[in-house]
């Protein structure tokens, strides 16, 4: 798309090749700039990948680089006139010896755990960050660190641990080639896809129905890709679980069941059959609102088709039962012989295989203080960060160190979260922008614009729906007296260490560790294609590796190279489910989110384009859910929770599920301090002043987002 400009037409043009890194479908982009100006961002139709595909996201690529709001050096927090606070410039000598100093200064005083640290989405969409934060927070050895892992994807590592040997093997679903399509809880029509790299999937989901396949989304809303679906049935938030077991319950009872390829290796399914006895489509149906007979059609569809996918994401991972959820979906693909065959889900192999250097993670090691909740990977679940600063007592955090994240509007209770952020000591935020949650920091130290540094997807090469590599060179040189956020990790544990007197060396710049992991890699030295760095460099739409393989037993990371079906945890799960269902339980109105193409997250309401024309941050309610309330169409309505309520804009819609209504999240630009100008203009409310923070998958400690008992009133 064409792009205003300032700069006169004399100024060099010059064409970059770039991934977009906004969301999960890392579109191949074509930028056209003059001098410092973005005059066009295109799709680039040569990206072997995304194949020309862009969204409306892409432009903000600009506006991202050019807001005025975002921070170009570092701030420090001083005081204001009347006791207030201001922020004041400062040099990046001073910034980093402060930060430095802050936090080792509270961890000598009161121990390791009392520093917090919190990495929110960003980071994986930021090759330096990610090869370059443990660098830092190895110096700190905190038991208190979390992400928005535990908001997010957090049953799905667990799973992939537990049945496949690594956090990180995920089974991609191959939709070019597959004939039956069963998705829950994900709406990738307006989030481009998530654990599933998938550019254009508008075109894909069209294709595969004019193959002939069958798509069926499970959704309380009729979402945009529930409109382009075979079949959209709605489902009781929180209920998936349900019609997960009757549907293999219905594989196992009807001998539909037949791992085929993969019997060789996989053991434990008879006792998987065993556990699911009660799981009938009766018992589902009283609950989910799928009636049984369609229950018994769908698993009788799925074992019948050539090639299946089952698939669940967002809604189906944070809920009360997230875990189960994805280690069910994962049965039935296995079961079925879905699972590592082309048209059902597949492995990756990247070209810089993570499997190969990350360690494979591990699950209850230690726990939370306060609730006692298990960490995964290190990291606690976020729902309990609040309650760990507001508790007293030995191990409580005082300091914390936030980067890339915004809990205040991301988090169960952000409510909650922002009143205890104040009553931190000290804190450092690694952010672009002045927002809900570095407001509260100390110091904020900000990092090059996307644009001024290079990229590679360290992360979702792994989760792509075709093996494809590609590296792009930054667009703008680094401006004087930046920093990329690698090099502030650098920076700052350099000062960590000295002041614990530990040893540090620096991490080389991530494009030397991507050069090195691509020629450790499986099409590097030991491969005819000899991938390094210079040849990606050489190739700058990108290298296409081809569709995904079958690759099981090899791949799997398992002490026996098996899939061990019979995992305890969600066995044991299914006698809280059976348990919590057996009886008819309590009527009342259910919320759940959305997400939109124009949005993402919390943090891109700042630009204009974007959020214009009418607000998104508005309650969808089901007319008769609304009539029953006496409720009309554009009310001002009271959203309430256990946890808190909010005055929003109620909107009718027949796309709602009766008894359910749903509100976005990552609004709520309201609070004083921020510099945030365009947002606060959008302010909307955050719906995560609404959910809760008890609210959780009580297996992995997954916030449940969705599902939360709601009552809504005119305002
Ligand atoms: N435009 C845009 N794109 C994004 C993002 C964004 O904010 N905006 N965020 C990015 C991120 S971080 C992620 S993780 C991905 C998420 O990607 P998706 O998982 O595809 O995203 P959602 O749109 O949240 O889809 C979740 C769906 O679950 C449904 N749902 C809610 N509760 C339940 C339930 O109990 N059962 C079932 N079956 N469904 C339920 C919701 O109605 C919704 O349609 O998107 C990424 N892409
Ligand atoms: N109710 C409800 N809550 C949800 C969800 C939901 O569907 N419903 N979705 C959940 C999901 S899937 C996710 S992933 C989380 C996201 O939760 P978070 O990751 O905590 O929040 P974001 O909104 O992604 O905030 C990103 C922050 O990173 C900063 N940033 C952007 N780019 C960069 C960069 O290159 N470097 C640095 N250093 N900072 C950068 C932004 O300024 C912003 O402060 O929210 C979760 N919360
Ligand atoms: S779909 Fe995602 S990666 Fe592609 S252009 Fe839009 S925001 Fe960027
Ligand atoms: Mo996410």
């Amino acid at each position: 798309m064409p792009l205003t400009t300032d700069t006169p037409p004399s100024a060099e043009t010059r064409l970059h090749h770039r991934a977009c890194h906004l969301c999960e479908a890392i579109c191949g982009l074509l930028i056209e700039t003059r001098g410092e100006d973005i005059v066009s961002i295109k799709g680039d139709p040569d990206d072997p990948l995304s194949r020309g595909h862009i969204c409306p996201k892409a432009i903000a690529l600009k506006d991202i680089h050019e807001d005025p709001d975002r921070l170009r050096g570092p701030v420090k927090k001083v005081p204001g006139a009347n006791g207030s606070s201001t922020w004041q410039a400062i040099g990046w000598e001073e910034a980093l010896d402060s930060a430095a100093e802050g936090l080792v200064r509270i961890t000598r005083a009161h121990g390791v755990n009392a520093l917090g640290i919190y990495m929110g989405n960003p980071t994986v969409h930021n090759h330096g960050m990610m090869t370059h934060q443990g660098q830092l927070f190895r110096h700190f050895r905190t038991d208190n660190r979390f992400s928005a892992t535990s908001v997010d994807q957090l049953p799905h590592h667990l799973v992939a641990l537990w049945l496949f040997g690594h956090k990180l093997m995920f089974p991609i679903p191959d939709i070019d080639r597959s004939d039956y399509f069963l998705m829950l809880g994900a709406n990738p029509v307006a989030s481009n896809g998530s654990i599933w790299t998938v550019p254009d999937i508008r075109r894909r989901i069209s294709d595969f129905k004019q193959r002939g396949g069958k798509l069926v989304v499970i959704d309380p809303r009729r979402t945009e890709t529930a409109a382009l679906a075979s079949e959209h049935h709605f489902i009781t938030p929180g209920t998936d679980a349900l019609l997960l077991a009757a549907l293999l319950h219905t594989l196992f009872s009807e001998n539909l069941a037949n791992p085929g390829h993969l019997a060789p290796f996989v053991k434990g399914l008879d006792a998987v059959a065993g556990a699911l006895d009660a799981f009938t489509p009766e018992f589902a149906a009283a609950h989910c609102g799928i009636a049984a007979d369609t229950i018994r059609a769908m698993a009788r569809d799925f074992a019948r088709a050539g090639a299946a996918i089952c698939y669940g994401r967002m809604g189906v991972s944070t809920q009360r039962y997230g875990t189960l959820c994805q280690w069910l979906i994962q049965l039935i693909n296995i079961a079925t012989g879905n699972l590592d065959k082309p048209g059902g889900s597949l492995f990756t192999l990247p070209a810089v295989d993570q499997m190969q250097s990350v360690s494979p993670g591990g699950f209850g090691r230690h726990h939370s203080r306060v609730r006692h909740l298990p960490e995964f990977d290190r990291e606690l679940p976020a729902s309990t960060l609040a309650e760990e600063i507001t508790t007293p007592g030995e191990g409580q955090i005082r300091a914390l160190f936030t980067g890339a994240g915004n809990p205040v509007l991301s988090t169960p209770n952000g409510r909650q979260l922002d009143a205890a952020l104040e009553q931190l000591e000290f804190m450092v935020s690694l952010d672009p922008y002045i927002n809900e949650t570095t407001r509260h920091a100390d110091i904020i130290l900000p990092p090059t614009s996307p644009l001024e540094h290079d990229h590679y997807d360290l992360a979702f090469h792994v989760n792509a729906m075709r093996n494809t590599a590609r590296f792009s060179e930054a667009v703008f040189a680094k401006p004087e007296g930046s920093l990329h956020d690698w090099e502030i990790f650098n920076a700052l544990a350099a000062r960590v260490a000295a002041l614990l007197e530990q040893d540090h060396r620096d991490a080389p710049a991530p494009d030397v560790i991507i050069d090195a992991g691509l020629k450790l890699g499986p099409y590097g030295e030991q491969h005819e294609l000899q991938l390094n760095l210079e040849r990606l460099r050489q190739q700058p739409s990108g290298v296409d590796l081809g569709p995904l393989q079958s690759q099981l037993p090899q791949r799997l990371r398992t002490a026996q190279q098996t899939i061990d079906c019979a995992t305890a945890q969600p066995l044991a799960d299914l006698v809280r489910l059976q348990a919590e269902f057996a009886d008819p339980g309590e009527a009342g109105l259910r919320l759940i989110g959305r997400r939109h193409l124009r949005s993402n997250n919390s943090w891109m309401h700042n630009y204009h384009r974007l959020v214009k024309g009418p607000g998104r941050c508005t309650l969808l309610m089901h007319p008769d859910d609304m009539a029953e309330r006496t409720l009309s169409d554009g009310m001002e309505v009271t959203l309430r929770s256990r946890a808190g309520e909010v005055r929003v804009t109620v909107e009718a819609s027949n796309d709602m599920m009766p008894g359910v209504v749903s509100l976005p999240h990552g609004f709520g630009h309201h609070r004083p301090g921020m510099r945030l100008g365009t947002a606060s203009r959008h302010a909307g409310v955050s719906c995560n002043d609404v959910t809760d923070e008890l609210a959780l998958d009580a297996l992995s400690g997954n916030a449940a987002v969705n599902g939360i008992p709601v009552s809504v009133s005119a305002a």
